[in-house]
C-alpha cells in the first residue's frame, strides 16, 4: 500500500513528527516517536544552518522503521533513501519559484529516484508571527480571519489534480490554523488535509482533528517538551484508534 493510499483510505487520524535536522535527536525519534504510536516521520527545513540532511535521514532509516516524508524547504532536500516526498506546491503564495520553479528544478533527479511523489497544495495561513517558513518562502499568508480565501485557494489546489492539502502556520508560530478555517476547507475538498503549526496541547490537536483535519504534524513541542509530545500522541490515539 502507498503511503497516500495509506493516508486516505485508513480513516484513523494520523500525527506526524517534523524532524527539523538543525535540532535532530535520535533519542528523542526511538524513545518518543516509535513508542508512543506517531505513525509518520517528516524531515525537512525552511532552512539548515547546522545539521545535515543527509546524515540525519541515514540515521533515522537506520533507528526507525517509521515512514520517513519528506518536507522539503528546497530543491536540494531530496534524498532517495526516504520513502515519499510531499512535492509542495505553495499555492498560498505568488511566488513563481514556489509554484512550480523550484519543481522545474528538481524534476529530473526526483524521477530517477524511486520516492512516492505526492502532489501537496502547501497554504501558509498567518499564525500570528513571521515564522521561517513565512520569511524564506517570501510570500503573504492567508489571514487567518480570511476562511473563504482559504477555502478558495484548496479548492483551485484540488481541481489543479493535487492530492493532498497542507495548511500551516509555520514551525513555531503563535498560534495553530483557526479550527473554523480548517471546518470550511475541509467542507469544500474531497482530498486529504494535513494541519501543522503552533499545534501544542493534547486540546489543540484534538480540536483540529475535530475540526477536519486528517494528518496533524508536530516539530517546536516533541523538542521542547516531550512530555506534552507523549500526551498529545496519546490524547489522538484514545480518541480515533479504531480496531
Ligand atoms: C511546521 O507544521 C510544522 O511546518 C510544525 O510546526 O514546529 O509549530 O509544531 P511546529
Amino acid at each position: 500500500m502507498s503511503l497516500y493510499q495509506n493516508i486516505t483510505e485508513d480513516k484513523n487520524k494520523k500525527l506526524a513528527l517534523l524532524i527539523d535536522p538543525d535540532k535532530f535527536s535520535a533519542a528523542l525519534v526511538t524513545k518518543l516517536a516509535e513508542k508512543a504510536g506517531v505513525d509518520y516521520l517528516f524531515i525537512g527545513g525552511s532552512i539548515i544552518s547546522e545539521g545535515n540532511f543527509h546524515d540525519c535521514i541515514k540515521t533515522l532509516k537506520k533507528i526507525s522503521m517509521l515512514p520517513l516524508i519528506l518536507f522539503p524547504g528546497n530543491s536540494d532536500q531530496v534524498d532517495a533513501s526516504a520513502d515519499a516526498i510531499l512535492f509542495l506546491s505553495l499555492i498560498s503564495g505568488r511566488n513563481a519559484d514556489n509554484l512550480i520553479g523550484r519543481h522545474v528544478i528538481a524534476a529530473p533527479s526526483l524521477k530517477r529516484t524511486s520516492l512516492e511523489i505526492i502532489p501537496t497544495g502547501y497554504m501558509l495561513i498567518d499564525g500570528g508571527r513571521i515564522t521561517s517558513a513565512l520569511y524564506m518562502s517570501n510570500t503573504l499568508p492567508i489571514p487567518a480571519d480570511k476562511p473563504d480565501i482559504a477555502v478558495s485557494t484548496a479548492i483551485a489546489g484540488e481541481m489543479l489534480g493535487l492530492k493532498l492539502i497542507y495548511m500551516d502556520t509555520g514551525s513555531g508560530a503563535l498560534n495553530h490554523v483557526p479550527c473554523e478555517m480548517i471546518k470550511e476547507v475541509k467542507r469544500n475538498i474531497s482530498i486529504p488535509l494535513i494541519v501543522g503549526g503552533g499545534i501544542r496541547t493534547p486540546g489543540d490537536a484534538v480540536n483540529i482533528c475535530e475540526a477536519g483535519a486528517d494528518v496533524i504534524v508536530i516539530g517546536t513541542v516533541a523538542e521542547k517538551s516531550p512530555e506534552t509530545f507523549f500526551q498529545i500522541v496519546q490524547s489522538l490515539k484514545l480518541k480515533y484508534t479504531k480496531n
